[in-house]
C-alpha cells in the first residue's frame, strides 16, 4: 500500500518507523491517516524482522488532534457509528512495543495517541495537552482515563478543564514520557530504545509487556496471577535455556525468538 499521509520507514535494524506528515494541518488526525497508521503499524506488527515500533510526526508537531474541520461536518451518530476511529486509537491490538517520539504540539487525540503507546520520548520543545474541552467537547480516544492514570486526579482535572498544557520538563516530572532529549536528539533516543528492545528475546518481550498491559486493567491479585502465567510461558520457551546457558557461559544470548 502507498501512502499519502504518513511516512514508513526502518531507520535501523528490526525498528520500524511511522512518521505522520501532513504539516500544513499540524498532523490533525483525519479518517484517511488513521488508516494508513492502522495499515503500517499492522504490517510491522506481522514482520518478524521488527522487534519494535516508533510513532512520531514532525519536529513541529506531533500531531495537533483529531481533524476539526473532519469533525465539523460530523453528527453524533457520524461519530457512533465510525466507532472503529477509537479502535485505531487503541494500540493493543500491537504485540510488539511502540514508542512515541514527540516533537511539538501533542494535543487532543494527538497526547491520547502518544499516550496509547508503550513509551513516550519528547523533545525540549514538546507540547501535550487536552485542549477539547475549547471545542464544547471532551477527550475521546482514552484522555481521561489514560492521562489520570499517568499524571493523577488534580493535574488531569486542570489539564481537561482548563486546558493547561505541560511542558516537556513537566511531562518528564510528572512521569507522562520516559526522556526529554534537544529537539537534534529526541528521535535517536527513542531508536536505540526501540533498538534495545528489538535486541531481546521477541518472546519474552511480548510477554512482559502484555502483563504491564494488565497491570492497568485488573487487581493486584488477578494482576499477579496473570503475571505468573506469562512468566511460566516464558520460562517454557527455547529463550530461556538459552538465556540462562549464555549468562552462564559469559557469553552474548543468541535469541531464536521460539
Ligand atoms: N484540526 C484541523 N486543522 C488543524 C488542527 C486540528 N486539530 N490544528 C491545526 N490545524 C490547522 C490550522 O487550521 C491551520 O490550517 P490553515 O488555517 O492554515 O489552513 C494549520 O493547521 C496551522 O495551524 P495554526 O495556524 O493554528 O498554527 P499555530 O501555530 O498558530 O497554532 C495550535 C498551533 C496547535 C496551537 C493550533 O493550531 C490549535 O490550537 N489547534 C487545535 C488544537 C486542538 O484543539 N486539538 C484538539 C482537537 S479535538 C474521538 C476520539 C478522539 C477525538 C475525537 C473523537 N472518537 C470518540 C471518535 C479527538 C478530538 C480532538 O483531538
Amino acid at each position: 500500500m502507498s501512502y499519502e499521509h504518513i511516512l514508513v520507514d526502518r531507520p535501523a535494524d528490526g525498528v520500524g518507523r511511522v512518521r505522520l506528515n501532513r504539516p500544513k494541518a499540524l498532523n490533525a488526525l483525519n479518517s484517511p491517516l488513521m488508516d494508513e497508521v492502522n495499515d503500517a503499524m499492522l504490517a510491522f506488527n506481522s514482520d518478524a524482522g521488527i522487534g519494535a515500533m516508533i510513532l512520531s510526526g514532525s519536529d513541529k508537531a506531533f500531531a495537533a488532534g483529531a481533524d476539526i474541520k473532519e469533525m465539523d461536518g460530523k453528527t453524533q451518530i457520524d461519530m457512533l457509528m465510525t466507532v472503529s476511529l477509537v479502535d485505531r486509537f487503541d494500540f493493543k491490538k500491537l504485540t510488539k512495543p511502540v514508542i512515541a517520539a514527540v516533537s511539538g504540539y501533542a494535543l487532543g487525540g494527538g497526547c491520547e495517541i502518544a499516550l496509547a503507546c508503550d513509551m513516550i520520548v519528547a523533545s525540549e520543545t514538546a507540547v501535550f495537552g487536552q485542549p477539547e474541552i475549547n471545542l464544547g467537547i471532551i477527550p475521546g480516544a482514552g484522555g481521561t482515563q489514560r492521562l489520570t492514570r499517568a499524571v493523577g486526579k488534580a493535574l488531569a482535572m486542570e489539564i481537561m478543564l482548563t486546558d493547561r498544557k505541560l511542558s516537556a520538563e513537566e511531562a518528564l516530572r510528572y512521569g507522562l514520557v520516559n526522556r526529554v532529549a534537544p529537539l537534534d536528539e529526541y528521535m535517536d533516543v527513542a531508536i536505540s530504545i526501540a533498538q534495545k528492545v528489538g535486541r531481546r528475546s521477541q518472546v519474552a518481550i511480548r510477554l512482559a509487556k502484555d502483563a504491564i498491559d494488565k497491570a492497568y486493567e485488573m487487581t493486584l491479585a488477578e494482576g499477579l496471577a496473570y503475571e505468573r502465567r506469562n512468566f511460566l510461558v516464558a520460562f517454557g520457551s527455547e529463550d530461556k535455556a538459552e538465556g540462562m546457558r549464555a549468562f552462564i557461559e559469559k557469553r552474548r544470548a543468541e535469541w531464536t525468538n521460539r
